[in-house]
């Protein structure tokens, strides 16, 4: 597997979790983590860096062709099914009265007559297959979750600690700043596996004149999404994701960043980066230690380009989870707003 720089090892990964570990730090009942960085002075400030108007849709796609078609990590694309489409003109009429119920019936009139008539549908889907939030009890280590809850807290009728839905009470609302790494190296995207150190992060901050403050959501754009749309070659873009390294966790922590999205696949850099934790050391830093939501596979093409040419690189933005209860992620459309 490709290395990222110099593999650390896992002492040096204990030594950083314990610096980083916000557990008690807002009660040991809290299930918001770093959220709690979001207060109402900063919703405000969220709402004055609208100064034009623009809205940015950072979702994904939702259908059976995005980038776990072999069902990478055991996911599924969304499958998208018609319950009641055009072709039930007759068939409602026959079978619906036989479902029984005066509800029924009344449909079943107003179809008839005309006055009525419509379509319906569902979706079947892995929650971590498009854009979406990582909720803090998508991982953990030790048998602990976030905050200390145990890993058994989450069960198989959900999560009962650090579910997705508990963090719907912040919106999500707050100031995103845009890190355009991609941009600030002037290429399309960033060349796989390529790791994002925190010079990195401060190098491009500084160059698009923004500071990272507390309760941010900090976005950073490495052009990875673009490869997607442009490839369509789920195993290129799956293992090789360029990302943050695992010691942005320590950046995170020390600007109080309320999440971190990033287009790529799992925010962090695909690469191997600690000994002894095979894949995702951020993960564990960022859910279970910081209490840090992740925000993944965002759309950031068209956002990239408008800030690249205004130089405006913060905004409000608005990513509110689907309210599924007990769930580890939700899929999610963010909006950003400037
Ligand atoms: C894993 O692959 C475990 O997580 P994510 O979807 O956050 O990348």
């Amino acid at each position: 597997m490709t290395t990222a720089g110099s593999v650390a090892t896992i002492s040096d990964f204990y030594r950083v979790a314990e610096r980083v570990r916000n557990w008690g730090r807002w009660g040991k009942d809290d299930q918001l983590g770093t959220l709690n960085f979001i207060t109402p002075d900063k919703v405000k400030q969220a709402a004055a860096a609208v100064r034009q108007g623009k809205v940015f849709p950072l979702g994904t796609d939702f259908n059976a062709y995005g980038p776990f078609q072999g069902g990478a990590a055991g996911r599924r694309n969304a499958i998208h099914l018609m319950l009641v489409d055009g072709g039930d003109e007759a068939s409602v009429l026959e079978h619906l009265p036989g479902w029984g119920g005066p509800v029924e019936a009344q449909f079943v009139g107003a179809w008839q007559a005309g006055l009525l008539r419509w379509n319906d549908d569902m979706i079947i889907m892995s929650l971590q297959t498009g854009s979406q939030w990582d909720a803090l009890s998508h991982v953990y280590y030790d048998g602990k979750l976030y905050n200390g809850f145990p890993a058994s807290a989450v069960t198989s009728l959900g999560a009962t600690k650090c579910s997705i839905d508990q963090v719907d009470v912040k919106g999500i609302v707050s100031r995103g700043v845009l890190l355009d790494v991609a941009q600030h190296r002037g290429v399309q995207h960033l060349p796989p596996n390529t790791p994002i150190s925190p010079s990195d992060l401060d190098e491009v901050a500084a160059a698009e004149g923004v500071t990272v403050e507390s309760g941010d959501v900090v976005i950073v754009r490495t052009g990875w999404w673009g490869v997607w749309e442009r490839d369509r070659d789920e195993h290129t873009w799956i293992g090789g994701s360029p990302g943050l390294t695992w010691h942005c966790g320590e950046w995170l922590y020390d600007h109080e960043v309320a999440a971190v999205a990033v287009d790529n696949i799992a925010v962090e850099v695909s690469a191997f980066q600690v000994e002894g934790v095979a894949v995702l050391p951020m993960h564990l830093l960022c859910l279970r230690e910081m209490g840090m939501m992740l925000g993944e596979m965002w759309n950031l093409e068209a956002l990239g380009r408008d800030c690249a040419a205004d130089g405006q690189y913060t905004f409000q933005i608005c990513a509110p989870p689907l309210r599924i209860t007990g769930a580890v992620g939700s899929p999610i459309n963010p909006i950003a707003v400037k």
